[in-house]
Order: C-alpha cells, then structure tokens, then sequence
C-alpha cells in the first residue's frame, strides 16, 4: 500500500515536472497567457456532478454547463439577437483545446447555446482560436478578426465570415483561404508571441478601417495599429495608437468612443467634438485591467490620455475584484455601449476539476463617461431587472453603531439589493494618511472587523447564520486634507471555511462627497458571485466565493455597522432573484 501510494506520488510529481517542463518549452515560444496543466487539459470532471453537489453554480451569471471558460469574444448584436462568443475549453476543467463557444440571447439574460463557431482548422489556427473581437460592416454584414496559433506557435490574426446571413443564430462562420490576415514577419519586428486580440474596427475620415493588436516589446506594452481599405489587406502603422513602458505585455485592449453628455452610446468609428475616448487593457503579468480617457486624433492616429496612466497601481479600473479579459459593444438596438468581463475562479484547480467547470461571465453592464469627464460609469443593463422577484422594503432605519439588521424574506443566495446610507455629521471621520495611495491594501489591512470612525458599515453577504463565513461590502469615511475620503471594500477574509481558496480582499476610493451625497451600494449576489456597484456604478468590485455554511438555504444577508457612529439606511430594496435560462 504504502509502496503503491509513493510511486503513485512519484509518478504524479514526474507528470507534474514534465507539465512544468513542457508549459516552459512552450513558453520560450508561444506565451500561454493562461497556466498551462497539459495533463489536465482534456480531463473531464472526476466526480458526477448532481447539482446537491454544485452550490456554486449560478443562477443568473452566464455559464455553459460544465468545462473551463474565459474570455468574452466577439460580442454583437444581429437582427435583434446578442450574440455572444467565449474562450472555452470543451474536454476539460482548466485552460486548453481553446475554441469560440457560441451563445445568442434577445435580452442578455437568457441564453441559448450553439456549436462552436471557431475551432483550429486552418494551418493559420491550427494550434488555437484565441480572443477577438466583431465589427459590423457598413452595409449591415458582421465578420470576426481573431488570434489564432500557427503551426509555428506564432500569433496571428485571422478572420472568419458568417455563411449564411439569412441566419440571425449565425451558428456557421467560413474562414477566409487567406488567412492570416496579420502576421510577424522578420521585417516588421513584430513579437511572434506577444500579439494577440485585435479589436473591433473603427472607420477613420480617409474611409480606411483600423484596429489594434495588444503586444510588448522587452517590458513595453502596446497597442499595434493596423490599417485597411477592405478589411482583408491589412497594412502596420509605422507607430502604436498607445504604449506604456515596464507594463508588460497588454491583452484584450479595447478602444472606443464615449460621448461626454449624457448615457448614450457610440458607434465604434463615431468621432468629433462631444466625444473622447477610451483605451482598456488588460496586463498579462498582473492580471489587471486599466483604461484612460483620452483625445483621439483621427486623422494623425494618435491617442492622448488625459489623465491617468495605465502602468500605476492609481490607474483608473472598471472592477476593482475579479474581471478581466473585458470587452464592450455597440447595442446600436438601444444605443447603449455595453460591456462584458470574464470572472475567473479563485478556488484551486483540484476543486475546479472536482466541480468539473471554471469561469463565469459578470453581468453584461452599460458604460458611459461621468459628467465630470473623470472617469466611466457601470450599471447592469436593465434587462437584468426582469428577474427580481419578491420586493423586501427597509426605510429610514437606523443602523446603530456596533449593529446589524438582517434582510429577511428573500432567497439570500441569489439576490438583488439596492442600498444607500446617510452619515449625517462627519466630525467622527478619521484622519486619512496621505500614505495610503493603495485601495486595496487599506482595505486589507481594515477588514470589516477593524473598527472605525465613520463606517465599516454596507452588507454582509452570502454570511452565514453564525457569521463564521461572510463576505462583506462596506465603506469606510476618512478626513482628509481639504476633502472626505471614501472607501468602497469587497473584504472576502471570512467568505469561507475552506482556506485553500484565494481570498484576497479589494478595494476603490469612490470620488463622491458624503457631505452631499447619500453613499449607495447595489450587489447582485449569485451563490458564489458578489457582483458590487458602489456610488451608483462608479466604483465597481467583483468578488468570487465559496462558502460552505453560506449556501442556498443557509445564506444569509444582513446590514451592518462596525463604526463610532449611527448611520441611517434612507433606503433599502432587496429582491430574490429568478433563475435565467443559462444555456
Ligand atoms: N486569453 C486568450 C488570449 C488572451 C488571453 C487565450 C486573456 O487571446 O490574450 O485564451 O485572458
């Protein structure tokens, strides 16, 4: 026995060298972007998963029903329909074999699944289909520029047609023969395996369509411009549209236009004087996105963030929690721009494979740019709305300091709140050290249990009825030096039992005054999503959880207040939520 289990150990740790081995060799090539676990690639889940075993599913998050996920691609809108592609591993629990799953939906909350739409076939994919994005063309037809790997292992772009454009599914795409479209060549010094997820195109005013490639060179990240006349010859800009130096390399960038009155969203190739623009990024070596509001000058190719630099830890981010890989549309259906992030796990692979699925997609959000020019909004498109159910009402209740109120009558574990806190007077506020430039480490270090001046006060969430497992969303106020300073936390330190999951906390500084703001919090909780929306969507935290006390029947949600003062609820409405067709 025990001889059998130590040269069952042996082997594994040999398969595990080997893993690590190969993961290398491929690295010195192709960088993955992803952990490479060849051995597990094509494994399928080990346990049966009857759903009494799946507390951590969701009800309401985009997911397929079982096998690893990540990235959005591609989203659009066709005919009426959302169409929505994902990174998916269809053998296994871990990132592998990736092919373009294919999901359409006629109000971003119910889906139903076709095959997948792209899967190496071609010398130009034949070692994968990785992230892209689709342009609608001027004459209404889409198509979808793609990275695929070469038998080479060298990243190119690639583009792919739809069949039949009588099919509002589009469930088959046709590969152009002249694949690929963008390619490194030894002239254009161009790093074969840093250059990947090309954009959306834009139409410039000489009538030729642009996008950018995400890539590096040594530490400096960049945003590859290419031109065309027809989408198909595609030519290199001799400059990037943007670079940052020791950011690394830059994934999934995303550029588009933002209008600076009022919600409404642009086409992708809108230009002129009521508009600036966005360029998103999402750093492989951190695993965190980063955006900056800018001019774009059309006509030279150039791109000026106003303010903000991507590569510091005080850049501006749509989720301060888990979400990356991010991309937006065009609903020019309801005129919004619309965006779509990938949740990954924060559990080991082990538990992954045991569940047999990782990832979850956040709740489609509208963004648009905040009056004050200084940074995006995110609210979860309305849609979303339609599955609430059974309205629970608080109304000017006092939340008395050391306090915590539960939120009873509702399905705690898949649920909807909407909550917002008056402070009254602030002389209690403690002092801000200037010091603190880092959200998340202070709320690291001040986790819901740390008393405060004013605040911790907000939501415990997904707790259970003991309070040994929660994961709390609160703010804290601070004075500083000629202005109150907001703190927005995700403190996930007690989210769980299980101590093998990650459980790092988050956090954001709300630029809101609680001397004449109320302070609102809305959370959509999904079983093992805490999905936070602070300030009405300006500060926005994703947390992903796995409680073991804290589920379905046994999760609880409550109002707290850790703090040196009173605080009043003005208002709180809370709904259970309905479960949507996932696919
Ligand atoms: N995921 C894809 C890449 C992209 C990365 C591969 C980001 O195209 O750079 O699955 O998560």
């Amino acid at each position: 026995m025990a001889i059998s289990s130590s040269s069952s150990w042996s082997a594994s740790l040999l398969l595990c060298c080997l893993c690590f081995f190969s993961s290398l060799i491929r690295h010195g090539t192709v960088e993955a972007s992803h952990q490479v676990f060849l051995h597990l690639q094509n494994s399928e889940s080990l346990t049966v998963n009857s759903s009494a075993d799946q507390p951590f599913r969701t009800a309401y998050h985009f997911q397929p029903p079982k096998h690893w996920i990540n990235d959005p691609n591609g989203p659009m809108i066709y005919k009426g329909l959302y169409h929505l592609f994902y990174q998916y591993n269809p053998k296994g629990a871990v990132w592998g074999n990736i092919v373009w799953a294919h999901s359409t939906s006629k109000d971003l909350v119910n889906w139903t699944p076709h095959k997948p739409a792209i899967y190496p076939s071609q010398p130009a994919d034949i070692k994968g289909c990785w992230s892209g994005s689709a342009t609608i063309l001027p004459d209404g037809k889409p198509v979808i520029l793609y990275t695929g790997i070469n038998p080479e292992e060298q990243q190119v772009q690639n583009i792919a047609f739809p069949k039949d454009l009588s099919d509002p599914y589009l469930v088959e795409w046709v590969k152009s023969p002249k694949n690929p479209l963008m390619a490194p060549t030894a002239s254009n010094k161009i790093n074969a395996s840093s250059f990947r997820d090309p954009t959306t195109g834009w139409l410039g005013p000489d009538g030729m369509w642009r996008v950018i490639i995400g890539s590096k060179r040594r530490r400096k990240g960049m945003a590859i411009l290419y031109r065309s006349k027809d989408f198909i010859h595609w030519e290199k800009a001799k400059r990037p549209l943007h670079s940052a130096k020791k950011t690394g390399m830059w994934e999934c960038p995303d550029f588009f236009p933002v209008s600076t009155s009022g919600h409404v969203g642009l086409d992708t190739s809108a230009s002129g004087p009521h508009v600036k623009h966005v360029l998103k990024v999402s750093l492989d070596d951190t695993k965190k996105e980063y955006y900056t509001i800018g001019t774009y000058n059309p006509t030279k190719d150039v791109y000026v963030p106003t303010k903000g630099s991507i590569e510091f830890d005080s850049g501006l981010r749509y989720d301060y929690g888990k979400f990356y890989a991010s991309k937006t549309f065009f609903d020019s259906d309801k005129k919004r721009r619309v965006l779509w992030g990938w949740i990954n796990e924060s559990s080991t692979r082990d538990n992954d494979i045991k569940k047999g699925w990782a990832g979850v997609q956040a709740i489609p959000r509208t963004i648009w740019l905040h009056k004050s020019g200084k940074q995006l909004v995110q609210w979860p498109v309305t849609e979303i709305e339609k599955l609430r159910t059974g309205q629970v009402d608080m109304c000017n209740k006092l939340l008395k300091k050391g306090t915590k109120l539960e939120v009873s009558g509702l399905t705690a574990s898949q649920a909807d709140v909407e909550v917002s806190f008056e402070v009254g007077k602030l002389d209690k506020a403690e002092k801000f050290d200037p010091g603190w430039t880092n959200a998340q480490d202070l709320c690291t270090e001040k986790v819901a249990t740390v008393k405060g001046g004013i605040g911790p006060f907000g939501l415990k969430t997904l707790a259970s009825e003991g309070l040994e497992e929660y994961t709390a969303i609160f703010f804290r106020i601070f004075k500083g030096k000629d202005k109150f300073v907001v703190l927005m936390c995700s403190d996930q330190s007690r989210s769980s039992l299980d101590n093998s999951n990650d459980k790092t906390n988050y956090g954001v500084f709300l630029d809101v005054d609680p001397a004449k703001e109320k302070l609102s919090l809305r959370t959509l909780i999904d079983h093992s999503i805490v999905e936070s929306f602070g300030g009405e969507g300006k500060g926005c935290i994703t947390a992903r959880v796995y409680p073991k006390l804290a589920t379905r029947d046994g999760a609880h949600l409550y109002a707290f207040n850790n703090g040196c003062q009173d605080v009043h609820i003005s208002n709180l409405t809370a709904w259970s939520m309905k479960k949507a067709q996932l696919n």
